[in-house]
């Protein structure tokens, strides 16, 4: 993409309304603008970071073998009074009524529509185990929504719903959960630590959140430090193996970290004072087993291996996309401006042209950005006829991971400049040589 030709309304000023750095930068970097309170339209460049991230939230799904789908965001009330939700809900739940006068409401999750097609289709247990996900957008009528796309009011969500025939069956659903979310923050360049949690609306016994520690986040954490020493890495899971996902289920979460709701002094006071940590954290995603909570009562049942008729084990298990790309801009940012993980980055490299207009420099960066189109890499060329210290404030803000830099004088040399925005390191090398070392970074050579 040449910046001449996008679309990225940066703000020069900080926004006064934004608290915190992640809504302040997604402002400043021309990401998203707000339409009503907690309901904002994600501009090119928030988009474009926000199907990277669906992205890679679905690519780790379907390697965990969870089926993707997609259901509709305005839902019929009827669904939820059979559950027992619609008045338990309370005024977090939009409700619209349609001309029929019907009642309606838009999603603020899926347990009940997903039950419901569950038990139009599904008669056998040897049809399970299934789990069906999908990402779709849902509402919920915050009381104080805040800090941008961090609690909105729309916001965009992956949920999964797992349907097994017995709790332990279940279980292996919420560990395999467990083990692709690990996998999925990861690549995002995040540390996502597993909590045990408290389960709110949805329901049930067993429940984890996964946060992210930041000052700004919005829950009080309690963990022992040892937990942040580990990484999920490059391990190759069987998903399929029940030993396999459990043991990693064991291993990020034998020891202890609980969000406020589930601290418990006593188990507290045994964890050796030296690793005891406070902190904040943001939550990223939470999972769920809650048994036959809706299967009951909505009638999802199978005819088991005995022939008779049992309703299912359910659990549901959600990501916040959008609540993510805040996540990610609170763990990694200066004062200057984003610093996008490669995993997320809106694009891969950028080229800062130090003299626009003059024709060597020019050719220069015209042929960095073929290079790198031809490599399979997705430039951003700051062809604009702008000051450098205006591309360079842009490019530090909007935080692309490297910049390349190209002006007569180092071209004289046969030279550009190679930038790292999160180290600040410069070196300078020839063009064909720059182009290696990002293809390298991104696995292009
Ligand atoms: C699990 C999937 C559920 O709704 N039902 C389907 C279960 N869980 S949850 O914890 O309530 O939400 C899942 C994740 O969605 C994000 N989230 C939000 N993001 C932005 N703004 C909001 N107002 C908001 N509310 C929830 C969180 O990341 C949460 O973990």
């Amino acid at each position: 993409m040449r910046l001449s030709r996008y679309f990225l309304p940066v703000l020069k000023e900080t926004p006064a309304e934004a608290q915190i750095a992640s809504h302040r930068l997604m402002l400043r970097a021309g990401m998203i603008k707000q339409s009503s309170a907690g309901i904002y339209s994600w501009l090119p460049l928030g988009y474009k970071i926000l199907k990277k991230i669906e992205n890679i939230v679905h690519e780790e799904q379907v390697r965990a073998g969870h089926i993707p789908m997609l259901m509709p965001t305005l839902q019929s009330a009827d669904l939820w009074k059979e559950s027992g939700r619609y008045d338990a809900y309370g005024p977090e739940m939009l409700r619209i009524r349609d001309r029929q006068d019907r009642d309606m409401l838009y999603g603020p999750t899926n347990e009940e529509m997903i039950t419901d097609i569950f038990r139009s289709y599904v008669r056998s247990y040897k049809d399970l185990p299934l789990t069906l996900y999908h990402i779709q957008w849902k509402f919920r009528d915050e009381i104080r929504p805040r800090f941008g796309v961090m609690r909105g009011r729309e916001f965009l969500m992956k949920d999964g719903y797992t349907f097994d025939l017995t709790k332990e069956d279940a279980l292996h659903a919420y560990n395999r959960h467990l083990v692709s979310y690990l996998r999925s923050y990861e690549r995002m360049g995040l540390q996502a630590i597993p909590m045990r949690a408290d389960s709110g609306p949805i329901g049930g016994d067993d429940t984890h959140e996964f946060l992210v520690l930041a000052e700004t986040g919005e829950s009080e954490v309690f963990y022992d430090s040892e937990i942040t020493d580990l990484t999920f890495g490059e391990r190759e899971i069987d998903y399929d193996s029940v030993e396999q996902c459990q043991a990693v289920m064991e291993e990020f979460t034998s020891r202890y970290a609980r969000t406020d709701e589930t601290h418990d002094e006593a188990v507290w006071a045994d964890v050796p004072e030296d690793r005891r940590r406070v902190a904040r954290g943001i939550e990223v995603g939470q999972i769920f087993y809650f048994g036959t909570k809706y299967s009951e009562p909505m009638g999802a049942v199978v005819q088991g291996p005995d022939g008779k008729q049992v309703p299912v084990h359910m659990g549901s298990h959600g990501i916040g996309v959008s609540r993510l790309m805040g996540a990610i801009i609170e763990a990694n940012h200066d004062d200057k401006g984003i610093i996008w993980p490669e995993g997320v980055t809106p694009f891969d490299v950028g080229i800062v042209n130090l003299k626009s207009g003059d024709e060597e420099a020019d050719a220069a960066c015209e042929a960095l950005y073929a290079s790198f189109v031809k490599l399979g890499l997705d430039p951003l060329y700051d062809d604009r006829n702008e000051r450098a210290g205006g591309k360079f404030a842009t490019m530090d803000l909007i935080g692309l991971p490297w910049r390349i830099t190209v002006g007569p004088r180092g071209l004289k040399n046969g030279v550009v400049e190679l930038t790292s925005r999160r180290t600040g390191e410069s070196e300078e090398l020839p063009p064909e040589e720059a182009v290696a070392k990002i293809a390298a970074i991104y696995g292009k050579q």
